[in-house]
């Protein structure tokens, strides 16, 4: 019931299975693995899609005969195993040139290299059939405050985002832009820092229909955030493109973990919402297995993250169709109805004078009790599977 099918359109990076568990105080712990063999992998485990950096396929320094020959293979790997690539985005942080950012480096050369990397990336990724394109501004911040005015910083990303917004458009390319926000890591501040922050800047550019946001788990959390509010407003918006699904253990550096190993209830919402929503998109897993693991702790992680995907979707369709909770819930959302349309039709100098005019009895409301200790402790029996 739970085993995952290609029609749940889960979706792994290549970096995220291909991770090989170092970090800044220990060496890789795990031997590399082919591209090819994560697709085979991945796709024998039920997922639908696996999505990279340009560099998680084709080396930075690959010549174009190399390139093409990795392309080739792999889309042939793509075709035996009956995966597709979704999503695709660039590297604009691993190599030494980016180390002070990409399209907000203070170097013009950077800048322009950076636009060069990811207009090659982006004919890759359209040529693997991806849709979204992915903006993860990885080292688009400061440590030194004073290096950089932060809204030339602003500025100098709008340009970059509204400059290869119309690359897509003169080569009409069928592929939509996600931003994806992060706090900080590995700068000590980047810019764009929430879903928030992202959803506000979009709104400034040239094509903002065609780029939305691609919000993690992980990020939001690192900042104290309410995952589930950020993804409701950006759904709400129309601007939830993408996903990365992953777990944290509070406010510190990136550990995309297993998904649901952590914030059980949380993500409980966040399944929810996606399927209450309707959300049609990739269910993307950024995250990668513990250093502890070998490669079998490797499919076993990407087999965990689909598999409680799919029970928290199970427990979620329970939550809908529990008549006690339901019925409680209905309670809670009820009130007065003459109140409850008076302002339904929106503002009218007749609909404020009404309001005005009512003699409310704020004393006599406040001794309401909402009942959500109740309805919070059916949704923990739930989870917790006694109900
Ligand atoms: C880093 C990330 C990135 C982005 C990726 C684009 C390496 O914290 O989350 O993963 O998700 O670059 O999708
Ligand atoms: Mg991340
Ligand atoms: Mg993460
Ligand atoms: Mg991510």
């Amino acid at each position: 019931q739970y085993t995952p099918t290609k029609a749940d359109k889960f979706s792994f990076g290549l970096w995220t299975v291909g991770n090989r568990g170092s970090d800044p105080f220990g060496e890789p712990v795990r031997p590399a693995l082919l591209p090819t063999h994560s697709v085979k992998k991945l796709s024998e485990l039920g997922a639908w899609g696996i999505n990279l950096h340009d560099n998680d396929l084709v080396p930075f320094d690959a010549t174009p005969q190399e390139r093409d020959r990795i392309v080739r293979d792999f889309k042939q790997a793509l075709n035996d195993y009956g995966m597709v690539v979704p999503m695709a985005t660039t590297n604009l942080f691993y190599h030494p040139v980016f180390k002070d950012g990409a399209f907000t480096s203070v170097d013009p050369s950077v800048r322009a290299f950076a636009l060069q990397k990811t207009m090659h990336s982006i004919d890759l990724g359209v040529e693997l059939g991806a849709t979204t394109y992915v903006f993860w501004g990885g080292r688009e911040g400061v440590d030194a405050e004073a290096s950089k005015n932060p809204v030339d910083a602003i500025k100098r990303m709008r340009d970059a985002i509204n400059f290869l917004s119309e690359y897509v458009l003169d080569n009409g390319y069928q592929l939509r832009f996600a931003l994806e926000p992060k706090p900080n890591e590995p700068r000590s501040d980047t810019y764009f820092p929430s879903i928030g922050h992202m959803l506000a800047f979009i709104a400034t550019l040239d094509h903002p229909e065609m780029i939305g946001v691609n919000p993690e788990v992980a990020h939001e959390h690192m900042s104290g955030l309410n995952f589930v509010h950020g993804v409701a407003q950006a759904l709400e918006a129309g601007k939830l493109f993408h996903i990365d699904l992953n777990d944290q253990k509070g406010p510190r550096y990136d550990q995309d973990l297993r998904f649901g190993s952590e914030n059980i209830k949380s993500l409980f919402f966040l399944v929810k919402l996606l399927e209450d929503q309707g959300y049609t998109g990739p269910r993307h897993f950024d995250a990668h297995a513990y250093r502890t693991e070998d490669e079998q702790g490797v499919w076993d992680f990407a087999a965990g993250c689909m598999r409680t995907y799919n029970m928290f979707k199970e427990k979620a369709r329970r939550f809908n169709a529990d008549p006690e909770i339901q019925a409680l819930l209905q309670e809670i959302n009820s009130g007065d109805s003459v109140h409850a349309a008076l302002f339904s039709g929106g503002y009218s100098k007749a609909a404020a004078d009404q309001i005005k005019a009512i003699d409310f009895q704020p004393d006599v409301l406040a001794r309401r009790g909402y009942k959500y200790e109740k309805l919070d402790q059916l949704t923990v029996e739930l989870l917790l599977g006694v109900r």
